[in-house]
């Protein structure tokens, strides 16, 4: 009889729990969903009209005429010496990997989108991970010196979220050791160190112009360097190894960027300063809205630096927040609020990297910490007042 009354109380109390569960998680239909980006589109109209020259040039592709005028742009707009335009942001890390003939091993960040490391594995390149600062979540430079051995060539580190890397430090470790540095700068665009762009530090850095960034091609991307040699190593690189019609100088690949895409790149170029400055209206927003809330961080702008907010990560402090990254995660998508675990999983834990030395959870700490409590929360430069209002409702609650 008194095991009977227990076990009827434990029933209820799991009903009641789910009951509160269903409460919280419940779809609210009415919501529009809040995605975690939006792309930043040219006018149709002008589109359109860049179509029409181009059908009328018949020129679609190989270094045509839009292809030329974006490169020139990008120079200008970005204040770089030499560009290369890709058709996306991973085979320029492939490429710069061959432009420097890097080989052996590479020091990079578990913590980035995982092309960073994939350009490594088809180099036949290992990968060395080391940790990272959890102020920027980029690579933390007091833990590279350790990690080179005599197998080491280069230094692959990431502006995470378009936070500038330590890039003097790290600079005076490669001279000292004798490596390249090659930027994977695929949130970096547009940012500024002292004035001075973060995208001229190192050998080569790599741009991502894919539909979810800052700036976009809808697929895209692009290769800084610093000598009109390299740039022609590079564009052989990308276009077979071809030189001229008939030499073949290296085992090149087909990254080129079409006319279409180009076209489209010099409308967007027009309005990217007007998406960053409301993206920070919207980075100042949420910093305002969720400054009191115990458990929440946000990360802060660096002094010195002209960001581009391409990216609103916070992390949450089970212990102090009372909710885990995860249980927040599930109640925001339940309110249509699509933001994303960028960059959960680490690289160092999916299947083709987890059998390296440098991947053991032991080595990389801080960069563990980190992925298991992000959120990156929507940010983009079509988000109204009221969006950024319901997030902060949710996250307050
Ligand atoms: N290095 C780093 C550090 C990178 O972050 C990346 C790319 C690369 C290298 C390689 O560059 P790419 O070869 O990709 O150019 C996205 C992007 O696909 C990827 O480019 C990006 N990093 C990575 C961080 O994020 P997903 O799988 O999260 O995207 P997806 O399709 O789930 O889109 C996210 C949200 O964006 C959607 O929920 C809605 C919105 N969205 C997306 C697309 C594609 C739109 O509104 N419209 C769209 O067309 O990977």
């Amino acid at each position: 009889m008194e095991i009977g009354k227990r076990n009827y109380k434990k029933v209820e109390y799991h009903n009641l729990l789910a009951a509160f569960k269903n409460l919280i998680t419940a779809k609210h239909e009415e919501e529009e969903p809040i995605t975690v980006t939006s792309p930043l589109l040219p006018d149709l109209k002008e589109f359109i009209s860049y179509l029409e020259d181009i059908w009328n040039r018949k020129w679609l592709t190989n270094n045509g005429h839009y292809h030329q005028e974006l490169e020139k742009a990008l120079c200008e707009y970005l204040k770089v010496p030499y560009i290369s335009l890709f058709t996306n942001g991973t085979l320029p890390l492939m490429v710069a990997l061959q432009a420097l003939r890097i080989s052996g091993e590479v020091i990079t960040t578990p913590y980035s989108f995982v092309a960073t490391t994939h350009a490594l594995w088809w180099n036949d390149i290992k990968t060395v991970f080391v940790d990272i600062d959890p102020r920027t979540g980029n690579m933390d430079p007091d833990k590279i010196e350790a990690a080179i051995t005599p197998k080491t060539t280069a230094i692959m580190p990431v502006h995470v979220y378009g936070n500038p890397c330590d890039t003097q430090r790290i600079q005076e470790i490669a001279d000292k050791y004798n490596l390249k540095v090659i930027y994977d700068a695929a949130h970096a665009f547009g940012v500024d160190v002292k004035g001075e762009s973060v995208l001229n530090a190192g050998d080569i850095s790599t741009l991502s112009f894919h539909a979810t960034k800052v700036y976009n091609t809808v697929e895209g991307g692009a290769l800084i360097c610093h000598s009109e040699e390299m740039k022609k190593r590079i564009d052989h690189l990308k276009n077979f190894g071809f030189e001229d019609e008939t030499t073949v100088v290296a085992p090149g690949i087909n990254g080129k960027m079409d006319e279409i895409r180009a076209a489209y790149g010099l409308l967007n170029l027009k309005q990217v300063d007007d998406a960053i400055a409301s993206r920070k209206c919207v980075a100042e927003a949420y910093r305002e809205g969720l400054k009191d809330v115990k458990g929440i961080r946000c990360m802060c702008d660096l002094p010195q630096v002209k960001h581009n907010y391409a990216y609103f990560p916070i992390f949450i402090d089970k212990a102090e927040y009372g909710l885990s990254r995860d249980d927040l995660y599930e109640i925001m998508k339940s309110r249509n609020i699509l933001g994303r675990r960028y960059f959960y999983p680490l690289i160092s834990e999916f299947s083709t990297y987890r059998g390296l030395a440098s991947a053991n959870p032991a080595n990389l700490p801080i960069a563990h910490q980190i992925a298991n409590s992000v959120i990156c929360l929507p940010m983009h430069a079509g988000l109204s007042k009221k969006d950024i209002e319901r997030v902060i409702k949710v996250i307050r609650k």
